[in-house]
């Protein structure tokens, strides 16, 4: 079953629009900017809400970046595996992920040469839930559910976190 976080934090009332920016300092390229799309897109379908790309960083509401190991926010990556990225409650906005982690973007993670490899929008759908407001899940097929293993791909969202997300939007 869904949850949320302590006190159901979610944006507020009347939100249609969300905007979303890449830490410019990163220079990502197209592919992986439209794993994010693609996987905002997924949450759109079943709420009210838009999500925007950017280029104003600093006055977006989701601020994604990569980083490594510690980046100034008390919340220091551990380099391979371990954790692969985190994002706040609403409304903080903040979506860091690890930039030591092989990150799979477009292709096939099953069949990556890397036994580390991590599907990119797995991990995306993921965090833009918890950037949205919902907690983990106990049920299994939940995007939710605090458990993703290497190599393996999960993108669709369960009825689970449909109903989590429509109690919040
Ligand atoms: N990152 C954790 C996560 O997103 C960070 C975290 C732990 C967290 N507890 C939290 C974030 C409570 C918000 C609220 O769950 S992670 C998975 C999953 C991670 C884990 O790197 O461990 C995914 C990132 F669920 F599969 F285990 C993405 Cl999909
Ligand atoms: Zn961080
Ligand atoms: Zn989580």
């Amino acid at each position: 079953h869904y949850s949320f976080f302590e006190g159901q934090p979610r944006w507020q009332e009347g939100t249609e629009e969300l905007t979303y920016a890449f830490d410019p300092d990163n220079g990502l390229d197209d592919t992986i900017k439209s794993v994010f799309g693609n996987a905002f897109k997924r949450w759109a379908e079943v709420t009210t809400i838009s999500f925007r790309e950017t280029a104003s960083y600093l006055t977006a509401d989701i601020r994604i970046g990569f980083y490594s190991g510690d980046h100034g926010d008390g919340e220091p990556f551990d380099g391979v595996l371990g954790t692969l990225a985190h994002a706040f409650s609403p409304t903080n906005g903040r979506f860091h992920l690890d930039q030591a982690e092989d990150w799979v973007a477009s292709g096939d993670v099953t069949k990556a040469s890397l036994s580390n490899a991590v599907d990119l929008e797995s991990v995306a759908v993921h965090e833009i839930g918890h950037l949205l407001g919902l907690g983990h899940s106990s049920v299994e097929e939940a995007i939710m559910y605090p458990t993703i293993t290497a190599r393996t791909r999960k993108v669709e969202l369960a009825d689970d976190d449909i109903q989590g997300i429509q109690v919040l939007y």
